[in-house]
């Protein structure tokens, strides 16, 4: 079969199993679908807040394709998960809190941990329906060889096991049982990742695949990149933050900030022009209406906000002072999901989800029952995916206990109103904010006598959901962790 008949087929296939079921007054109808298993598309990017996107309100940084997704698919404005880059994914694959499966903190380069054979991944569960399954990029759950991907569900991984520069990189590729291949290749990483997951698309063309791209940037300023990303910056002036009027960081001078933006929206850009080739390949071949494709980010990152420069882990900018915190510019990150004939196009949801409702919506959009995977903590977001009227969750819970850098131990509760976060390292801490009349998170109301009832009441929810998943103060003990 020539190429041209071939993607014809695929084309015409395409249209009659993906399209949105026409209904007599030829008017799409959203939310039906009739065909084979959707091939699934899952990009992360490494400490990009839903704030460094264009259709989320930036007007600085330039994102046409990421964009483009939103007018194509649905926004969720609160898409929440744990501050930092191995916790995070730890959710994401498994479906549980990250302590669940012992990883508190990002791993270090020296540390010999991963994520626990025996920690059930998505892509174990889709693989064993039939999907080939495919990583390409960072990793970051265990360095060893033990802990790689390939035995936690993976088919095929091009990439590295934590963070990787910008620069000529040198990846694992590894197919199955196949001995790895230890291969530095000339050029922008982010291109070349992106040639590598255009390839396991077109070698997985025909069959049902699941492909987790995971972008090692804008990680810290990620520079440099093509000249043609550049080149939407030059002589740019950004917006920044109020970030004079935290003292501890007051002297750090605007300039640098500038910098830092810079060298955090280039690289934001790269990414987003490499996803235009990725979705431009899923047309080509016709795979575009039997894919759902999701955009995410691993944590959200301050970068001048509260006076800040990182995320969940952040210092003050120009200092060591270290500030734990799950402000929503650490936690909330972006999520835009399309699926043609499911998902209306340019929709927009504001109730709350989180990186661990990934794995059950993964499930069922591979058609599977969900109801036998009792230890699984998320949700399936699929009947808001496809704008069901359900009554949803009201509350959002996060675990980080933090090692590096500072150690803190934080539980957070965030509701859409107001979110609470106790910090077992120094009860002093903790914090308590009015997200409707303050959503900067600036004002700290914990211990207020005019929010004592709502303090009350929240403190009840997070201590129920501490003792039932094992994360609360005494659990700290009985695992041997000082706070
Ligand atoms: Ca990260």
């Amino acid at each position: 079969m020539n190429i041209d008949r071939r993607r014809f087929l695929a084309a015409s296939m395409g249209f009659l199993a993906g399209a949105a079921v026409p209904n007599i007054f030829g008017k799409r109808v959203y939310g039906q679908r009739t065909d084979k298993k959707p091939n699934i598309v899952l990009i992360n990017t490494d400490d990009q807040p839903s704030w460094w996107v264009g259709v989320y309100g930036n007007e600085d940084v330039h994102t046409s394709n990421m964009d483009k997704l939103a007018s194509e698919g649905m926004l969720f404005k609160t898409a929440v998960t744990v501050p930092v880059c191995s916790p995070s994914r730890a959710m994401m694959l498994t479906g549980r809190y990250n302590h669940q499966v012992g990883i508190d903190d990002f791993i270090n380069n020296d540390e010999v941990t991963g994520l626990p054979n025996g920690s059930v991944t998505f892509a174990q569960v889709l693989r064993n329906a039939g999907y080939t399954t495919g990583i390409v990029g960072k990793w970051h759950l265990g360095k060893e060889m033990e802990y790689w991907p390939t035995l936690r569900g993976f088919d095929y991984w091009a990439g590295f096991t934590n963070a990787h520069g910008p620069l000529n990189p040198t990846l694992y590729v590894k197919r199955g049982d196949e001995r790895v291949e230890n291969q530095k290749i000339e050029g922008f990483t982010l291109n070349i990742l992106t040639d590598y997951a255009i390839n396991f698309i077109h070698e997985n063309r025909d069959k049902p695949f699941m492909l987790y791209l995971s972008y090692p940037a804008p990680h810290m300023g990620y520079l440099p990149v093509p000249e043609e990303d550049m080149a939407h910056y030059i002589g740019k002036k950004f917006k920044l933050p109020d970030y004079k009027r935290f003292p501890e960081a007051k002297d750090y001078p605007e300039q640098e900030l500038q910098k830092r933006y810079l060298a955090n929206y280039a690289p934001v850009t790269s990414i987003d022009r490499n996803m235009g080739r990725l979705f431009e390949e899923l047309k080509t071949l016709g795979l575009e209406e039997n894919t759902v494709v999701v955009f995410t980010g691993d944590n959200g990152y301050c970068l001048g906000r509260h006076g800040l420069r990182s995320k969940g882990n952040a210092r003050f900018l120009g200092t060591d002072i270290p500030r734990p915190n799950m402000f929503d510019d650490s936690i909330v990150v972006p999520l835009i999901v399309r699926w043609p004939g499911v998902v209306k196009p340019g929709s927009r949801c504001n109730e709350l989800v989180s990186h661990i409702d990934f794995f059950p919506t993964f499930m069922e959009i591979a058609g599977l029952e969900t109801t036998d995977v009792s230890h699984l903590e998320g949700i399936s977001i699929l009947p808001l995916l496809r704008g069901e009227e359900k009554i949803w969750r009201d509350e959002l819970f996060l675990i980080y206990d933090m090692k590096y850098h500072a150690v803190a131990h934080m539980r957070m509760i965030r509701i859409k109103r107001w979110k609470l976060i106790h910090h077992y390292e120094d009860e002093r801490k903790n914090e308590l904010y009015d997200l409707k009349n303050d959503p900067g998170e600036l004002n700290n109301l914990y211990g207020d006598k005019s929010v004592k009832s709502v303090q009350y009441i929240l403190t009840g929810r997070l201590k129920a959901w501490e003792q039932r998943v094992g994360a609360a103060k005494e659990d700290l003990l009985k695992r041997n962790r000082p706070y």
